[in-house]
């Protein structure tokens, strides 16, 4: 099997205009590898150090080791104009002329550094627009070059898409290699298998509620099968299980102050899992509008996330178009919805 460098290289000989890309994820991935072996080796790592990012997250000592690591890697590729991350309020502009931005998640899934729960970097590669670079990565997500994503489970393993599909890569753990396993992942269209937090379900607004309450009724309700859930709480490793049997996520808006718009961030979160998970023949929208085509004002604004199999992300449109034309009133709706013949 080949090795992630060596198909790089190969890359960069065939198509030479692709040589910053390579150069940036060449250099991602030896980040990545340290990062893996310093969370593998523990310690305290997820002692919080006092300060808070630009949303007000408590910074664990893991986002700030992994933020500079991979802050380090984009000057060291030379191909970053600015570097756009959760643990900066700002933009760290790097060289004007330089061909690429960087939107990143140094470090998804911070409350479950201290128990050994799968965590991960999420990565989005732009084209630097020019003009201000503070407002660079303001882009939509199908002007998207790549996206990736790291987990550092039981195994590390890397996604990632440069547009022609998703590759996955997992990390030999003597050599530090990242070895290709799969090329152009292929997610179930069909799932019964959803992942969300439930504790937040009276938070929910209709459209959520009567489409989970549909799964929980299972086989006597109007879906006719049963279904299982599963939350992990770390985007990366939730996404890393759908891309391996399908399933739907949903991190939906709710009634919480400042979670209207869900959790989780449009740029450097749902921008470059939506891509992935299109190239593998996937859906990702936030409920009803396709994520990529959504235009950021804000680094770090947020949006509801539904991305999976296909068919399933269908399914949570059809209720939310029910509530938007007043149909989940009708008693016609209480069994059956827009999506059922
Ligand atoms: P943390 O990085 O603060 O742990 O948040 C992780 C995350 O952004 C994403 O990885 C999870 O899917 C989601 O939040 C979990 O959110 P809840 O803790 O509200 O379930």
């Amino acid at each position: 099997m080949i090795a992630l460098d060596e198909r790089l290289q190969l890359l960069k000989a065939e198509q030479p205009e692709r040589a910053a890309l390579i150069e940036l994820f060449t250099a991602l991935a030896a980040k990545a590898k340290e990062v893996s072996r310093i969370i593998a080796a523990g310690g305290d790592l997820g002692s919080t150090i006092g300060d808070q990012n630009a949303d007000g997250d408590a910074q664990k000592a893991l986002d700030v080791m992994a933020d500079d690591e991979f802050l380090d890697a984009a000057k060291l590729s030379g191909v970053v104009a600015a570097y756009c991350s959760e643990e900066q309020d700002r933009a760290v502009i790097l060289d004007q002329n330089a061909p690429l931005v960087i939107a990143i998640d140094p470090l998804d899934g911070s409350s479950n550094i201290d128990v050994n729960v799968s965590i991960g970097t999420i990565i989005s590669v732009l084209p630097n627009p020019g003009g201000d670079l503070q407002q660079s990565a303001m882009q939509s997500g199908d002007q998207q070059l790549a996206a990736a994503f790291f987990v550092y489970g039981p195994q590390t393993t890397l996604y990632l898409t440069l547009g022609e599909g998703t590759d996955l890569y997992r990390m030999d753990p003597i050599s530090g290699l990242f070895v290709l396993i799969e090329e152009r992942i292929e997610i179930a269209e069909e799932t019964s298998e959803y992942a969300i937090n439930a504790s937040n379900a009276r938070q929910w607004f209709t459209p959520i509620q009567r489409y989970i309450s549909d799964l929980l009724l299972g086989e006597e309700g109007p879906r006719e099968r049963n279904f299982n859930m599963r939350w992990i709480g770390s985007l990366v490793a939730d996404a890393g299980r759908i891309f391996n049997r399908g399933g739907v996520f949903l991190y939906p808006g709710d009634r919480r102050p400042k979670y209207e718009n869900g959790r989780l961030r449009l740029i450097y979160e749902a921008n470059p899992v939506a891509f992935l998970v299109e190239q593998a023949g996937g859906a990702a929208t936030d409920g009803a509008a396709r994520i990529l085509e959504k235009t950021p004002t804000e680094i770090h604004e947020r949006t509801a996330l539904v991305f999976g199999s296909k068919t399933e992300v269908r399914w949570v449109g059809s209720y939310e178009a029910e509530t938007r034309q007043g149909l989940d009133q009708s008693p016609l709706f209480s069994h059956r919805n827009l999506f059922r013949s």
